[in-house]
């Protein structure tokens, strides 16, 4: 049984209170780690470490800052077998998909972060012949990144990364029930020399050591990553302490198929859209509409794709679909299945829980799913799923399309299939999303604004709004001569 421990001022640390909780192995449903369920004393050490740690991490030249945190990634990329294989083990997921994705992206977003601090700059505005301003923007502090199971690595650097870039020291929680890697990430800071106290790790409940972090006077800001029920709790927690808040929340993505689309690699891209890492990820699509002409092609298609994928131990390379990412969750998608076929949901693959020979026979795996026959209104087309399965429905013409599309209350991530590059622009600035892709799907620039628009988030993440969201603007008004 291996035991996670919280990461301290640079050390590893036990829980004050001695209480530890249970980390189960998705594929096997084992018990295979203990996790501190840290509290607020724990906390507390935490803040006075990074209080301690911040002038010296603050006033670190930009380039040696840089530095560290390049060697953070080089470090990162190097144990990456390792992490992935951790990666995998921990959240269920296949091995493959850890590696090439949760662990290829969590060095590039450190790398990505270490060199944009450098070229980061501030404004300045000339007032003609009266005065100059300049806006400084110096690090908020001591700041907390709240990050969730499904790309557990991955998205606990894309929130620490900036804002240790910016100069902030960081209090960071990563899902109770994925802690592995970032426990792992830890012991590569410590190998790396990251200064103590400039990184603290705290494992533990979201409604224990989570609320704690929202709550604490002197933590200044909160980024987070979760469910959109678990971000309006923190908004309504965080706005009358007046912290800045960035919030990424859930998705119901939709693909929009058109008749000109260039069919075969539709088809293989929406596979992966709608089923990478079992469904559970926040832009997976989830929602796929296709031009009615080419509707009964393209499903047969996509159904003999889906049912041809690969279900699996998550540690083995030919694994394409792994298991959820804990019974709760996989009975949540169960049972959002079986309100589909209540709704008048016909299945077209999938739909079961599956049973594994082996050493996966306790483990929490699902067949991937596609079901037909409902409209915009039912739960399982306004509702976060967050699993292997996805809806598919025709639409007759691009105002219906764009009304099905825009039909729910989350706006994080949209998807546009066609040759036609007039409907491709025109439809892409009438979708409320933050992101709309075109004949792709999970392309990234880090440079780019991350984030949803309504019910799938509040800011953006990703390149300078990270560095931006990490820093306090001050403005400096200096007037050349006096008024006389
Ligand atoms: O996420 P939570 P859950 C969606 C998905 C999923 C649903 C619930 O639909 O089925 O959310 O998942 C911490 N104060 N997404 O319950 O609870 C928690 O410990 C402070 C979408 O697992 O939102 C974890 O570290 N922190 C999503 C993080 O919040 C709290 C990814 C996320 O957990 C807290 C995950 C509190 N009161 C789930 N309560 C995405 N957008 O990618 C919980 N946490």
């Amino acid at each position: 049984m291996k035991t996670i421990e919280n990461y301290i001022d640079g050390r590893f640390a036990s829980p004050l209170s001695g209480v530890y909780l249970d980390n189960v192995e998705p594929a096997t449903g084992a018990v295979y780690a203990q996790i501190p369920e840290s509290d607020s004393a724990d906390l507390e050490r935490a803040v006075v470490a990074a209080e301690q740690a911040l002038p010296a991490w603050r006033d670190t030249p930009l380039e040696q800052r840089a530095d560290i945190l390049l060697q953070l990634a080089d470090a990162v990329a190097a144990a990456s077998e390792e992490l992935a294989r951790a990666e995998a083990i921990d959240n269920g997921k296949p091995v493959a998909f850890a590696r090439t994705v949760d662990c290829y992206r969590a060095a590039a977003n450190i790398r990505f972060f270490a060199n944009a601090l450098t070229q980061f700059s501030s404004e300045s505005h000339a007032m003609g012949a009266t005065a100059i301003n300049y806006t400084l923007r110096d690090p908020i502090g001591v700041v907390a990144t709240i990050s969730p199971w499904n790309l557990p690595l991955y998205l606990f650097t894309w929130k620490i990364a900036p804002a240790l870039a910016a100069g902030n020291t960081v209090i960071a929680k990563p899902s109770e029930i994925t802690p592995m890697t970032a426990y792992l990430f830890a012991q590569i800071c410590q190998q790396v020399g990251l200064p103590k106290g400039v990184l603290n790790i705290l494992h533990g409940r979201g409604q224990g050591i989570g609320q704690a972090m929202v709550e604490h006077p002197r933590i200044k800001a909160i980024s987070f990553t979760g469910g959109t029920a678990t971000g309006k709790h923190l908004a309504a927690t965080a706005a009358p302490l007046f912290k800045k808040l960035s919030l990424e929340l859930g998705g119901k993505n939709p693909a929009l198929v058109f008749a000109d689309c260039d069919l075969d690699k539709t088809v293989n891209q929406l596979v992966r859209a709608a089923f990478a890492n079992q469904g559970q990820i926040c832009l997976c699509a989830s929602r796929i509409y296709v031009q009615r002409e080419v509707y009964e092609p393209f499903k047969a298609a996509f159904v003999k794709a889906v049912k041809a994928l690969q279900v699996g131990d998550p540690l083995l390379e030919s694994t394409q679909q792994g298991a959820l990412v804990s019974a709760a969750h996989r009975d949540k998608v169960l049972s959002y299945i079986e309100l589909a076929k209540q709704e008048g949901g016909r299945v077209l693959c999938g739909g079961q829980q599956i049973t594994m020979d082996g050493r996966c026979a306790q483990g929490f795996f699902v067949e991937p799913t596609v079901i037909e026959g409902l409209t915009i209104n039912s739960r399982t087309n306004q509702e976060e799923i967050f699993g292997p399965v996805c809806t598919i429905e025709p639409f007759n013409d691009d105002a219906e399309a764009l009304a099905l599309a825009n039909g729910t209350e989350y706006g994080l991530a949209a998807s546009l299939w066609s040759q036609d590059v007039s409907r491709c622009h025109r439809l892409a600035k009438q979708l409320d999303f933050g992101i709309v892709w075109v004949n792709t799907w999970l392309m990234r620039d880090l440079r780019t604004p991350f984030g949803g628009m309504k019910a799938s988030g509040v800011g953006r993440e990703g390149g300078l709004e990270a560095l931006r969201f990490f820093t306090e603007p001050k403005n400096v008004c200096i007037q050349y001569g006096d008024d006389s």
